[in-house]
């Protein structure tokens, strides 16, 4: 009998690691990925749109419709990043580009016209703008989410400031908002920090798995990757962490973590902490819990299923 599956609304900046969150939600065997959001983040928003459209049109799905969302923050702001490359997505001229994002109308009318009235669930995977206005303006649809699963924030150190994930960084006033939003309609958000994707490094083995593929499209992808771990090497890390598919396989697998509810709010007004997501672990302050903040993965399953999903993305290939 086959699993039911789980219809998914992506909402990313495609980058590197989202690259491969969108592997894993088209290809893994549960996913029913309905379409996909693009937001400025990695890399503008042009670029991060664009690295969506030729992803998909060289997977051969150009069914999934791509909307072209927020340029900027909340607050009209657009942080940077180097860790991506100029593109945002390395080796992005290699794949092909054959349809074009929508620009109409807001996410809410998409959303609409492909969801219809199933439930989903949302990831995101970028700054949390697009969703954040979602939430804000059409409150009707929240009904209709089943969870709600960000990869974002940090409870150690930063990768953007020494206290700030970037996602997070970029928007924190959306970031607060849809944990504001969540906590008074009671719907589910689930939080992938980098406490958790730092446990997911691409490791030599893994490579040697992609590499035996050996297709051009999972050369294309084990050729990103590793341009992607000399920006981490830069970094001291030897390996690079691959946070956003993460974030899809909760939405996927949520037997696979170890989840702990606890309180979140986001600094959004000092200097040195701007961004930084307060994660109350230990209650100190007895509050509330107002995310469901993913302690553990079985990482071993993880990288089974993203290879898997690599390896299904090699045959639907345009490149072959
Ligand atoms: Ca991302």
């Amino acid at each position: 009998m086959q699993a039911e599956k789980v219809n998914i609304w992506l909402d990313c900046d495609v980058g590197n690691d989202d690259a491969m969150a969108v592997i894993l939600s088209l290809f893994h065997p549960k996913s029913n990925l309905l379409g996909i959001s693009t937001c400025f983040g990695n890399t503008s928003l042009e670029n991060c749109t664009n690295n969506t459209i030729r992803l998909l049109s060289t997977l051969g799905r150009t069914d999934v419709p791509v909307y072209k969302g927020a340029e900027f923050s909340l607050k009209s702001t657009r942080a940077t990043t180097k860790m991506h490359g100029n593109q945002g997505l390395y080796g992005t001229d290699k794949l092909i580009s054959s349809f074009e994002p929508i620009i109409e109308g807001d996410l809410y009318d998409l959303i609409k016209k492909t969801v219809g009235e199933k439930e989903f669930v949302i990831v995101i995977t970028g700054p949390q703008t697009n969703i954040a206005k979602l939430l804000r303006d059409h409150d009707d649809i929240i009904p209709q989410i089943k969870k709600i699963v960000f990869m974002g924030g940090t409870s150690g150190f930063g990768n953007v400031t020494p206290n700030s994930e970037y996602n997070i960084y970029s928007d924190p006033e959306a970031a607060q908002f849809v944990i504001d939003t969540c906590q008074q309609h009671k719907l589910k958000l689930i939080m992938i920090s980098l406490d958790l994707t730092y446990t997911c490094q691409l490791l030599e083995p893994l490579q040697q798995r992609i590499k035996s593929i050996n297709t051009k499209f999972s050369d294309w992808c084990l050729e990103m990757l590793k341009e992607y771990q000399q920006a981490y090497k830069a970094q001291d890390f030897d390996y690079p962490p691959i946070h956003d598919p993460v974030a899809v396989f909760y939405a996927l697998h949520p037997e696979m973590y170890v989840i702990k509810p606890v309180y979140c709010a986001i600094d959004c007004e000092s200097k040195l902490c701007y961004g930084r997501t307060v994660i109350d672990k230990k209650g100190v302050y007895g509050l509330e819990p107002t995310v469901e903040y993913a302690r553990k993965v079985v990482v071993n399953e993880f990288w089974n299923h993203m290879i898997e999903a690599i390896q299904v993305a090699a045959k639907n290939s345009k490149i072959e």
